[in-house]
């Protein structure tokens, strides 16, 4: 489908007709599947405090929920704990993709005026990728349920950089984002990206179930990471919620700083600076001196200060 809608355009550009990749009939899916463009470069470009940012996001969980599960406890043990981190507001995809003006969960698309962190990373050779648990193949569009049980499993709206039209009108950019069999044959081909954001399925996240699952799915899924070369090359990750799961409480959630990009002697403890989503960018940003996009991340602190 979408090589025919390029010899339509009839020209070298990789821009695209807005998504297409949507259909979910399962000829479609396989279809589309044999032949989607997947794409795993890898740069090394050396950051001031970290050469690979890692950011994963579960669901819907208030900061004391999460701070009495053993598996989150036992994560923050192992790193630096953020107690002063807010979300930036509800539901969950204006956290996604934090501005933009978008204050619901529905479909939404991004005028493609609107640049993302990606065009930073891009300018500065820093290489990129998304893992989304069950996305059918690279750069879906569309919304997936389990084949089996049809309980929803990947969903669209936890997946941020898919709402920005800067992102989905460029063939290249869809080819990075991707899934957890993708982020599989990467960390073992070692070809990994220098910033990646990996979202869990419905069930592992924690919203469809509970905060006991989702810091089930956290550890096991963490700990063969955080001691394998292939992940770990002067890697900072942050584990952190969308939102609360309460619409009243002040928004903050439990994040914790990982990885070897942390000093030993940082482990274990907490730090309480006030930090929110946009403290991400600011992060990345400031690592590797890409500028901001005079968002929340011109203002918001970065991790390291
Ligand atoms: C993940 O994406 C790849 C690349 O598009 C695809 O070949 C593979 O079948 C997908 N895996 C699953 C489980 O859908
Ligand atoms: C999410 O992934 C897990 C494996 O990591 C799987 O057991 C579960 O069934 C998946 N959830 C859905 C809704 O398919
Ligand atoms: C953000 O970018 C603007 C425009 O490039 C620049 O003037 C400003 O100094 C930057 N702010 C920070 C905190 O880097
Ligand atoms: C968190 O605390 C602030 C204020 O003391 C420091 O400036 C940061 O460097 C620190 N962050 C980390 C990751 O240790």
């Amino acid at each position: 489908m979408r090589f025919q809608l390029l010899f339509i355009m009839g020209t070298a550009t990789s821009t695209l007709a807005q998504t297409q990749y949507t259909s979910t009939a399962s000829s479609a899916v396989a279809k589309a599947r044999a032949t989607a463009l997947t794409e795993s470069p890898t740069s090394n470009v050396v950051g001031e405090s970290f050469n690979r940012f890692v950011t994963i996001w579960c669901e819907n969980t208030d900061y004391s929920m999460a701070a009495a599960d053993t598996n989150f406890a036992y994560l923050a043990s192992q790193g630096i704990l953020l107690t002063n981190y807010l979300a930036i507001t509800h539901p969950s995809q204006p956290n996604y993709v934090a501005a933009h003006g978008i204050s619901s969960d529905s479909f939404s698309r991004i005028s493609s005026s609107s640049e993302t962190i990606v065009d930073l990373l891009e300018a500065a050779g820093v290489s990129w990728g998304e893992y989304q648990e069950d996305m059918p193949y690279s750069g879906f569009e569309g919304n997936y349920v389990n084949q089996k049980t049809g309980a929803n499993d990947y969903v669209r709206k936890h997946n941020g950089l898919m709402s920005y039209d800067s992102v989905t009108s460029k063939l290249d950019r869809l080819a990075k984002i991707k899934n957890f069999t993708m982020f599989d044959t990467d960390l073992a081909n070692n070809q990994l990206p220098q910033w990646m954001f990996i979202t869990p399925n419905m069930t592992n996240d924690g919203h469809d179930t509970s905060v006991t699952t989702a810091g089930n799915w956290a550890r096991s899924f963490l700990t063969p990471l955080l001691s394998n070369s292939n992940f770990m090359q002067k890697t900072l990750v942050l584990l952190t919620f969308d939102e609360t799961e309460s619409y009243t409480s002040n928004n903050q959630v439990y994040s914790i700083l990982l990885g070897d990009a942390i000093p030993a002697s940082l482990r274990g403890t907490t730090n309480g600076t006030a930090f929110n989503h946009y403290s991400q960018m600011a992060t990345v940003e400031k690592n590797w001196g890409l500028g901001n996009l005079s968002l929340g991340d011109a203002t918001a602190a970065s991790f390291f200060g």
